[in-house]
This record gives C-alpha cells, structure tokens and sequence, in this order.
C-alpha cells in the first residue's frame, strides 16, 4: 500500500539531520531507517511515508513522481540538473562546501595561471566542469564514484573536486582546499505535477519544513 504522500531521501547525515525538522513538522517515523531494513517506512501521519534511497537518486525519484518530496543536497541537484523540480525551502542542513583540493606543496595558481592542463578528478562531473570553464581553465576529467582524496597521492589527478566538512578527511591525506567551487546545503524537493494535483497535502508539508527550518536557526 502506499500512502499518499511520500518523501524520497537517504540514510545516514541527511535523514539524521532531517529528522528534527520532521519532527517539528509533526512527522514521525515509525521505524529507523538506519536499523531497518525496509525501504519504504511508514510514519505516524497515515498519509505520509518515507522511501529510503541512495542520496545521488533522490533528485531521480522526484522527478519522475516516484515520490512527491525529496530532500537532497544542492551538490547532488546541481549534478542532475533540477528538471521537473521545485525547490522551495533551503533547509539550512547537512552544510560543507564544494572545493577544489591539491596534494600539499601543488602550485595549483601557478599552474591555473601558466594555462596548464589539469587533471581534475570528481564523482561531479558537471559542477567540476562548469567551475573550470567559468574560469578559463582547461582539464582532463576523471570520474570517479568516491575516495576522491586517493587520486592527488597516487598520481591519478593534480586536482578533485569534493565536499569539505571538517576538513580532516584533507588533512588526513596531505592535501589542502585552494578554492570554493560553492556552499552546499539539503534542500526541500517537490515533484511539480505532485504540487498541482495534490496542492492541498503538500502546501502545508512545505510551510512546516518552512517553519521547521527557520526556528531550527
Ligand atoms: O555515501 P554514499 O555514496 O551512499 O552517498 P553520498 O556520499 O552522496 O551520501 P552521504 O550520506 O555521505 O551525503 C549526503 C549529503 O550530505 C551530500 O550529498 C552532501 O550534500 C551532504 N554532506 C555534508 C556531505 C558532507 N557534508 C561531507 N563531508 N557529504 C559528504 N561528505 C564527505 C566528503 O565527500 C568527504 O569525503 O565527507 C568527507 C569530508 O568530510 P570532512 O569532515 O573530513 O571534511
Ligand atoms: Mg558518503
């Protein structure tokens, strides 16, 4: 059975941090999805369920009305590219920065300003090459799906592109952030079909995460 409404996100920092705001606005889960094993979770609000997904597919499964809500990180909007989305509340959650990053001792501005081609490794594709070509710099990509921090110290790449929280995932691994690519924060997503034809569920679903991210403040 599914309810009637439903809201797409992932396990681990987004759903911890996440859950506070549901709760403040009035939605509560009825399983942990951290322990349980189900995908689908049901909530308090007989209406309302939960659908537990990889945090690079949430923009996916909003967008094809798979779930009606979503909540992702601008960095992952920004890879898919946001159609067939509205993105009404900045939730002000799960916040780090997109950088770029070198080994230590990497003269990244020299080698930016001799016009040098770098190699940039990322699992963003995209917000890596659009960053680069806004500056006029030409780079090899090089995909990768994750440990971005390896490819500097073994040679694979000058530069990566990724999330900075702490820091010390950097720090560990001998390499410093040289630039901000942008700031990253979870964002509400809602279907835009979902939003007309079921105005009257969703509206008050976005002004409670509204208000739920405003006094979170
Ligand atoms: O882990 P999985 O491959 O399933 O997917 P994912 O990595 O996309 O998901 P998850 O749950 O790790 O992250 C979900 C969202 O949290 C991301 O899309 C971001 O919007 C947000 N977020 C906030 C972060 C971080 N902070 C973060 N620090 N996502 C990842 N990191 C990683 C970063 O990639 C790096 O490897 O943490 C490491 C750096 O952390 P520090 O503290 O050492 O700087
Ligand atoms: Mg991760």
């Amino acid at each position: 059975m599914t309810a009637a409404l439903s809201i797409a996100l992932s396990k681990g920092r987004i759903f911890d941090e996440t859950a506070p705001l549901l709760a403040r606005a009035g939605i509560v889960p009825s399983e942990n999805p951290e322990t349980s094993r189900k995908l689908m979770i049901g909530t308090n609000r007989p209406d309302m369920q939960l659908i537990i997904v990889r945090a690079s597919d949430t923009p996916t499964y909003v967008q094809h009305g798979a779930a009606d809500l979503g909540i992702a990180g601008r960095d992952v909007l920004y890879e898919h590219g946001g159609d067939g989305l509205y993105q009404p509340v900045d939730l002000g959650i799960a916040t780090c920065r997109m950088m770029v990053a070198v080994r230590k001792g990497f003269d990244y501005a020299g080698a930016v300003q001799r016009g040098a081609r770098l190699r940039v490794a990322t699992k963003y594709v995209r917000t890596a090459r659009e960053h680069f070509a806004q500056k006029g710099v030409h780079i090899d990509l090089i995909r990768l799906y994750g440990s971005m921090e390896l490819a500097p110290i073994v040679g694979l790449a000058d530069a990566i592109v990724d999330l900075v929280s702490s820091g010390g995932t950097l720090k560990a691994n001998n390499l410093v952030a040289v630039e901000e690519v942008m700031p990253v924060s979870a964002r509400l997503i809602v279907n835009q079909a979902s939003l007309k034809m079921k105005r009257a569920l969703i509206h008050p679903v976005i002004e409670a995460f509204k208000a739920a991210a405003g006094g979170r403040r």
